[in-house]
């Protein structure tokens, strides 16, 4: 039987303001998925403010105790999806495979396409926050982010990234690819949070 995960909703119809309900996640990236993706050369860097960076290898990953997260999905591009079912492990794992500087403001996300998107540590290190490996009990197909990704209920979609490569801790927190172009630090979709101004 794997743990499961909850995810926190702040209002009774779980719809934050200014979204409306899709019925399947809408592929948005940058680049599209990256080509030959092979799980014995993948590796997941774990690096920054640590005392020893560490680097896994998928079976690494799959060492992990496994977890399930049934979370709604919300784009900033206005649409949201109802009850996603993702698996993976869940992020305090990486606390027991690292030691984290105690000042750490951030995390930064590095993904395999060249996407990178920032998120305060408190929004990082939540209940609610698993890397992903599979969707709907499948390993997640290609252009929803294979063969890993991070998924951050709480925040909108942008945040969650696909394809990553490793995750970086930060002294700062440091704007990420869109965070550059306008979005907003954190993401929060109960606050409309969408871009900085
Ligand atoms: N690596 C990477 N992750 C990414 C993106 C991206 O361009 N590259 N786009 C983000 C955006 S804007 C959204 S809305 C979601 C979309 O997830 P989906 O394609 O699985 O629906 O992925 C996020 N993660
Ligand atoms: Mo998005």
């Amino acid at each position: 039987m794997k743990k499961i995960v909850s995810p926190i909703n702040f209002r009774e119809d779980r719809l934050p303001p200014g979204q409306h309900w899709v019925d399947h996640l809408i592929v948005l990236d940058i680049a599209g998925p990256p080509s030959n993706i092979d799980l014995n050369k993948y590796r997941f860097k774990i690096f920054g403010e640590v005392e020893e960076e560490k680097i896994l290898t998928w079976d690494d990953i799959l060492d992990l105790e496994p977890v399930e997260l049934k979370a709604d999905f919300h784009c900033v591009t206005r649409w949201s999806c109802k009850d996603v079912v993702w698996q993976g492990f869940h992020v305090n794992e990486i606390k027991k495979l690292v030691k984290i500087n105690p000042d750490v403001k951030a995390v930064m996300v590095h993904s395999l396409d060249g996407y990178t998107t920032n998120i305060p540590i408190e929004y990082f290190f939540d209940e609610d926050v698993i890397f992903a490996y599979k969707l709907f009990e499948k390993p997640i197909p290609a252009d929803n982010g294979y063969p890993l990704r991070l998924i951050v209920p709480k925040l909108y979609s942008w945040k969650s990234a696909k394809f990553v490569s490793g995750i970086e801790f930060l002294k700062e927190d440091i704007p990420g690819f869109w965070e550059q172009r306008g979005y907003h630090m954190r993401g929060d979709p109960w606050k409309e949070e969408r871009y900085s101004v």
